[in-house]
């Protein structure tokens, strides 16, 4: 997902090239408002953090990119591409390494594993799969 930041400074072209450039393919898109309680079951797993309802009104405070990505373990590519959580501390070649220095608004989330990507598409895609809807 394209975070605030990101669709905010421009960055929605350059971060779909990035993970285009690297081999994904993208398979679903869409730009929205994230309505609160989606924010908040989507970064659920981070409820018990100090940084948890700064978290919320960030996500929360513009419009996002939604995405599925698919190809060759995607998960580890796509985070590899995207960087370290704390773009100050991410190298520079990757996404949040090149364009960043906040920890928070760090223009990207991924996934983290198979089940979170799962959990995710369900919430932002509903029934929508990562390629049924194409072939
Ligand atoms: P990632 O987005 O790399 O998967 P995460 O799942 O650990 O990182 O955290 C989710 C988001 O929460 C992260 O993108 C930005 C915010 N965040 C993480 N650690 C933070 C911290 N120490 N202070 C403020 N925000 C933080
Ligand atoms: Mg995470």
């Amino acid at each position: 997902m394209i975070k605030p930041d990101g669709v905010a400074r421009g960055l929605v072209g350059e971060i779909i090239q990035r993970l285009e450039n690297r081999g994904l393919m993208p398979v679903a898109m869409k730009m929205m408002r994230i309505p609160p309680d989606l924010a908040r079951n989507h970064y659920a797993v981070h409820a018990d953090k100090p940084f948890f309802s700064s978290l919320i009104e960030y996500i929360t405070s513009g419009p996002v990119v939604a995405m599925v990505w698919e190809g060759k373990n995607a998960i580890e590519a796509s985070r590899a591409t995207m960087g370290s959580t704390d773009s100050l501390e991410a190298v520079p070649g990757s996404i949040r390494g090149d364009f960043g220095l906040d920890v928070e608004q760090n223009l990207i989330h991924g996934s983290d594993g198979p089940e979170t990507a799962a959990h995710e598409i369900e919430l932002f895609f509903g029934e929508i799969g990562p390629t049924s809807s194409l072939e």
